[in-house]
């Protein structure tokens, strides 16, 4: 089955028509100046809008100051890409990675075409990068991702637990499952994050440069996932395996910048050959967790959700947080230890990384 089988996500789902009139597609949208207003549909429309429910659909694979790269759910003239731009009708709204997109204009992909980006379809869920914890803007990075690939190598560099303890949060209040992958495994022994990890019910995978692919293939299968990492932990030697033709430029990063030679600073996204996309994110070294609060987190591990209830109201769940559950359930055995301390590490992250 090739990469438009019907294994692929996303693709073809029913949309809400949320036009009102209808107007023959590859209209000039730029003249619906109300096109898509930030919010609410509260208020009925003073003005017809086009009807796009029958133009060519996409994802877009990448972005490049304004231009966007789509992947086309149907293939046409001049090949399964197009350029494209956002019509100005979109306004302030955001096209980001992994958006699933209607086209109007030359959706050909022929050389030298240009197609509009006339409307972003609901996403199911979305990735917002910030610069540093000070940083209270937060931009979105990446949408419509099932799955956070927490790569880390067992050693050089040496793993962060902090690092992985906000991605795995970051992941679960974005509504995308994290998942860790431990490289290089040929200069050190993955054990010790596997354990650390595992405990938390996150599939943990290891590998090593020229490793059989297929366990981390099978996690890949009919999903989006994105790739997080600390730069040379071994992601684009990764997608280089796994996506024949990639080339991803590997070696030296700038720890700072993220940007190596040929390597952009912005997530690209690969499209795999069974209906899987994996996306690259050179340079993103966390993910916003602006307003993210402990309930949530805890939210995100339902067995301890469930024995969190017992808490007292307002319970921060920290270490010496007077009459938590969470320590009872250790002392007679309902929590594993090591999964109470993850859950602190957790939660310490956020709390010292943001103000309350
Ligand atoms: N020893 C060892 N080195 C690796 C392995 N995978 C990648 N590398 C090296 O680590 C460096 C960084 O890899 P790269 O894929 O560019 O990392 P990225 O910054 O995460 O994309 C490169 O020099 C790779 O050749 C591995 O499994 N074992
Ligand atoms: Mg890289
Ligand atoms: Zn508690």
């Amino acid at each position: 089955m090739g990469r438009h089988g019907p294994a692929r996500r996303g693709f073809g789902r029913p949309v809400t028509p949320r036009r009102l009139g209808a107007r023959a597609a590859g209209v000039e949208d730029d003249d619906f100046d109300e096109f898509d207003r930030a919010s609410g549909y509260s208020r009925p429309r003073t003005k017809t809008r086009p009807d796009y429910s029958a133009t060519p659909q996409g994802r877009v694979l990448g972005v490049d100051r304004g231009r966007f790269d789509v992947e086309l759910a149907q293939p046409a003239a001049g090949g399964d890409t197009v350029r494209a731009i956002k019509a100005r009708a979109l306004g302030r709204k955001s096209v980001v990675v992994g958006d699933f997109v209607r086209l109007a204009g030359d959706a050909s992909g022929s050389p030298g075409s240009l197609a509009r980006i006339v409307e972003v379809l609901p996403r199911t869920s979305l990735l917002r990068r910030s610069a540093d914890d000070a940083d209270p803007k937060e931009r979105p990075l990446v949408a419509n991702v099932d799955q956070l690939m927490i790569v880390v190598a067992a050693a050089d560099p040496t793993p962060r637990i902090g690092m992985i303890d906000r991605l795995i949060v970051a992941a679960s209040v974005a509504g995308v499952r994290p998942v860790i992958l431990v490289t290089k495994t040929d200069l050190a022994e993955p054990g010790e994050i596997a354990a650390a990890y595992a405990d938390l019910g996150i599939p943990v995978l290891a590998t090593r440069r020229g490793a059989g692919l297929e366990p981390i293939e099978a996690l890949l299968r009919g999903r989006t996932t994105v790739l997080v990492g600390h730069s040379g932990v071994g992601k684009s030697t990764l997608i280089n395996a796994l996506v024949p033709g990639a080339r991803r430029s590997t070696g030296h990063v700038n720890d700072v910048t993220g940007k190596g030679r040929h390597t952009s600073s912005s997530a690209i996204a690969l499209a795999l050959g069974t209906g899987s996309w994996v996306i690259d994110t050179p340079g993103v070294r966390s993910f916003g967790l602006a307003g993210v609060s402990s309930d949530a987190i805890v939210a995100a591990f339902p067995d301890i959700a469930d024995i969190a209830r017992d808490c007292p109201r307002g319970c921060p769940h920290l270490t010496g947080a007077p009459e938590c559950a969470l320590d009872a359930a250790v002392a007679d055995g309902r929590l594993a230890p090591a999964r109470l301390a993850s859950l602190r590490r957790i939660l310490g992250a956020l709390t010292a990384s943001l103000d309350w």
